[in-house]
């Protein structure tokens, strides 16, 4: 029976394909066999024809899929297929891949990396390779194809690259941001190949930015358009586009202040730090932590503050500062209770006997003074550790250090102890040490 069927080919040349059944022809691979007892070195020696070098460009296996599907199918289909190598689709990428050649064992058919090790590049590239006749049978590839298969290889010979995707919406925080409010953008996206991942971020504003977790600040109002994009390291892309509105922020109290640098968004006289503290709203006047009653704030002395704000590390953040108030004539330091904002820090402590209170992240101690011109003052001094101080203080995101450096604006600081409120508004400048984390200290 003859060892070869003839198949109608696609190929350019319109010609009859031979499909081989097996390595060459038996007289051929006589010849071949005679010629490598009579010439080791001529038989070892083959070289394929010389290729132009590589450009760079990434080649997917979608585009070898498609050499083997107009080239190779026609012959290498099924389990018939010769050296059981079937090329179609679904198969194809598991019989080349580190797979031992059955012609030639100690090849793999697909060496990763490797094009000049690996058979199939031989096979195609070869007019005599090691065993069996060059692929196709009967036409040789052409350039653009073999350069393919080689760079193919060479780039590590992966399989089909998927898209990355997301594996959680986009989301923004608020979603609603208002002009000047920092908004965080966040997402989260992985690759099905595992490939490791860009992911960006287009605000529709001009701005752009990277990573799954941004922030960023409109300064007008207005409806944006947005596009996250993420990428994977082989011409691999996600798109999503999204919408932003940005509305007009609110002047809740009508004193000209906008509610997000109004320290006070009703004028209760509580801080909105100090309201939040003490789940009272800070957007209606009559809820106040003292049960309806507004006041008007006295005076706050702070004698030292100190603040550090780490951008670069895991953060961590620390805050020093001694503020005296005023209190009445009555005031013991026993069982007393404590909400102070630090421009936007706010803690509450109720402090011992001894006027400490302690915490696993913060200590104050709380001493009773005698003053000259008679009455009592409370000095607190107090000590922070946080992991995100920088938000709440300077009202920027951890993300964005060069803001904080612009946030050197006037921050409150209020405390509201044994039923006084004592308020004072204080300068901080930033400033950024050359190495390690940002500083931020009391304006003299
Ligand atoms: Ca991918
Ligand atoms: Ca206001
Ligand atoms: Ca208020
Ligand atoms: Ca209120």
């Amino acid at each position: 029976m003859n060892p070869t069927v003839l198949k109608k080919s696609s190929n350019p040349d319109k010609s009859p394909r031979q499909c081989a059944t097996g390595g060459l022809p038996a007289r051929a691979a006589a010849l071949v066999l005679l010629l490598a007892f009579a010439s080791p070195l001529l038989f070892a020696a083959a070289t394929g024809d010389p290729l132009p070098p590589t450009t760079g460009r990434l080649v997917d296996y979608t585009e070898i899929q498609d050499i083997f599907d107009k080239r190779c199918v026609e012959c290498h289909e099924g389990d018939a297929a010769p050296n059981a190598l079937n090329l179609i689709d679904t198969r194809s990428y598991n019989l080349l891949f580190d797979e031992a050649s059955q012609e030639v064992p100690n090849l793999k058919r697909v060496k990763p990396g490797n094009a000049e090790q690996s058979y199939l590049f031989q096979k195609i590239n070869q007019a005599v390779p090691k065993s069996g006749t060059r692929m196709p049978v009967g036409f040789t590839l052409p350039v653009a194809e073999q350069v393919a298969i080689r760079d193919w290889i060479n780039q590590g010979a992966l399989p089909v690259n998927r898209n990355p995707i997301l594996v959680k919406a986009p989301t923004l925080t608020p979603a609603s941001p208002r002009a000047g409010e920092g908004t965080r953008f966040s997402v989260e996206a992985s690759d099905p190949n595992s490939d490791p991942i860009t992911i960006s971020w287009d605000f529709g504003d001009g701005v752009t930015a990277t990573g799954a977790n941004v922030v960023h600040t409109y300064a007008a109002i207005g409806t944006f358009n947005v596009l996250l994009t993420v990428k994977d390291n082989r011409n691999g892309e996600r798109l999503e586009p999204l919408q932003v509105t940005v509305i007009a922020d609110a002047d809740t109290d009508a004193d000209g202040i906008p509610n997000l640098t109004d320290a006070d968004d009703d004028a209760d006289g509580f801080t909105d730090g100090i309201e939040l503290a003490a789940q009272t709203d800070p957007l209606n006047a009559a809820s106040t932590p003292l049960g309806g009653s507004t006041v008007t704030p006295g005076a706050l002395t702070i004698s030292q503050f100190k603040a550090k704000f780490d951008f670069k590390k895991s953060p961590n953040d620390s805050l020093s500062a001694r503020v005296i108030a005023t209190v009445p004539d009555a005031f013991t330091v026993s069982g007393q209770a404590l909400l102070i904002d630090l421009g936007g820090v706010v803690r509450s402590a109720t402090f011992d006997a001894k006027g400490e209170f302690a915490n696993a992240t913060d200590s104050m101690k709380l001493k009773v003074k005698k003053q000259k011109t008679g009455g009592l003052t409370a000095d607190i001094s107090l000590k922070l550790k946080a992991s995100l101080l920088a938000e709440s203080f300077l009202g920027v995101q951890k993300a964005s250090e060069s803001d904080a450096a612009a946030a050197a604006l006037p921050r409150a600081v209020s405390v509201f102890l044994a039923g006084t409120v004592q308020t004072t508004t204080a300068n901080f400048t930033y400033k950024r040490k050359k190495s390690g984390p940002g500083s931020s200290s009391l304006a003299k």
